[in-house]
């Protein structure tokens, strides 16, 4: 199957390297249910229902024309409206947007809340860009999405380089051209205009309450953990926020220009105002802290030894010379708050050295099952206090946890938090897939 992926789709290796990374795992649940095997389910599942493709003109301060591609991957809807982020960074291409449609489909199905998979996203590159060049782009953007989008069809959201303030320029622009009050049609909104409290803090929180359940499994827990935390973007500024309030210490941010290493623990108001209010660089925060902080520019965060791992900037950022280091300092527990941080072999590497790893589609799911917290307020024209979202959040990840740790054992991979993910992910969605026949 793997072989008729890339026949298919050549030139999109993100795509064939998420596919395979699910593909290996599925043996034992195929083998057990043969009527999956025989409905070509699988075949189905690698194949979107739908990829949208467009143009995104759009004019820079200096009155030049400037042109982008737009893209939206419709993955799979078989459990509902397709649901997935949309990504703004220059590395933006349809094997990125696939890959990350195929990993958002089992990912939604974990989170148990009737929520499809889909991707979307550009080539746009916001990095340096003034608010006016961001809000024409982002409405130009969505001038031709909206067609495709709905709160009963497509639900986005953010990702990298999609925020709040990227979220609102397109709902103003959706709300404009439609001319209706369609709050479920994007989730990641502002809190005072339809937006979930808890949805911005939940992908990091989310994460490090993934990775407290897998060291309760191997009888730890996290007061006192050192963790080393690489991103310094939404998912790395509450993965260390909840780090904090849970007894546990990061010692590291990072971005494309380097890392930060803080002996004191890193300082949240200060990573806050550099990131949020500034939108500077992890360089900005090292210059500002003082002593405690060191900036290593070029270099790999994962030199920094850790109790814990929490790769939260992007795909492939870690890989198996990046493990061994890890696996040297002593790591416990790794639990990926970005999509696909690890590279293929780095994982085996980790799972053969008994260090618990948690895949991304397991760990960070807690940022889309917000979302859906957010869809489902919207359509009862409701308002939850943050203390319900975050315990509703702290229940659906203790249930994905357990959901992945329990089916590993059924089928005979015990401790093997990929395989539980992917086949229970995959069993949730072949079912609905088997029984609404042949789509
Ligand atoms: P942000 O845009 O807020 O932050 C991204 C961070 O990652 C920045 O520090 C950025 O540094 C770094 N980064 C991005 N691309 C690269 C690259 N090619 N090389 C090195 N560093 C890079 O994004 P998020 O925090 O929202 O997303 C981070 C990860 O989490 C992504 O993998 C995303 O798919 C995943 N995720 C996000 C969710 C969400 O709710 N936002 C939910 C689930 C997963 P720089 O500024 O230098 O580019
Ligand atoms: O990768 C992801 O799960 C996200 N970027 C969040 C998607 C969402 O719809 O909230």
């Amino acid at each position: 199957m793997h072989a008729e992926v890339v026949r298919r789709s050549p030139a999109e290796p993100e795509f064939h390297q998420a596919a395979r990374e699910v593909l290996e795992t599925l043996a034992p649940v195929l083998a057990a249910r043969p009527e999956l095997a025989d409905a070509a389910l699988v075949e189905r599942l690698c194949e979107p229902e739908r990829q949208i493709l467009f143009r995104v003109p759009w004019q820079d301060d200096a009155g030049a024309v400037r042109v982008n591609r737009g893209f939206r991957v419709e993955f799979n809807s078989a459990l509902g409206p397709y649901k997935g982020g949309l990504r703004f960074h220059p590395s933006v291409n349809l094997g990125i947007v696939k890959f990350l449609g195929f990993e958002q489909i089992f990912k939604n199905a974990l989170t148990g809340l009737g929520i499809g998979g889909g991707k979307g996203g550009s080539d746009f590159d916001p990095r340096g860009r003034s608010d006016a060049e961001v809000m024409r782009f982002c409405q130009s953007f969505m001038t031709e999405l909206y067609r495709h989008i709905g709160d009963r069809t497509d639900v986005p959201a953010g990702d990298i380089g999609v925020g709040g303030r990227e979220i609102g320029y397109m709902f103003g622009q959706y709300r404009r051209i439609t001319n209706r009050w369609e709050a479920g049609v994007l989730t990641g909104k502002g809190p005072g205009w339809g937006g979930s409290a808890g949805r911005t803090e939940a992908t990091g929180y989310g994460n490090v309450l993934f990775a407290a359940e897998m060291l309760r499994r191997r009888g730890e827990d996290l007061p006192g953990q050192q963790a080393v935390v690489s991103g310094s973007g939404n998912v790395a500024i509450y993965t260390i926020e909840k780090l904090h309030a849970l007894g546990a210490r990061a010692l590291t941010v990072s971005d494309s220009g380097g890392y930060v290493r803080d002996e004191k623990g890193i300082d949240l108001e200060l990573l806050k105002q550099v990131k949020e209010v500034e939108r500077g660089r992890v360089q900005d925060y090292a210059q500002r802290r003082g002593s405690s902080a060191v900036f290593v520019p070029g270099g790999s965060v994962w030199e920094v030894p850790g109790d814990l791992a929490l790769p939260s900037a992007t795909q492939n950022e870690l890989d198996v010379v990046d493990a061994l280091n890890l696996i040297r300092g002593g790591v416990k527990a790794v639990s990926e708050g970005a999509n696909m941080p690890t590279t293929p072999q780095a994982v085996r590497t980790f799972q053969d050295a008994g260090v618990a790893f948690g895949p991304g589609k397991a760990a960070n799911a807690g940022g889309v099952a917000v979302s859906a917290l957010e869809m489902r307020q919207n359509s009862g024209r409701e308002a939850w206090p943050q203390d319900r979202v975050e315990a509703e959040l702290a229940t659906v990840m203790r249930d994905i946890h357990d959901t992945c740790y329990e089916t590993a054992e059924r089928y005979g991979v015990p401790g093997d938090y990929v395989a539980g993910a992917n086949i229970a992910g995959f069993e949730r969605v072949a079912d609905a897939m088997l029984a609404q026949g042949l789509v």
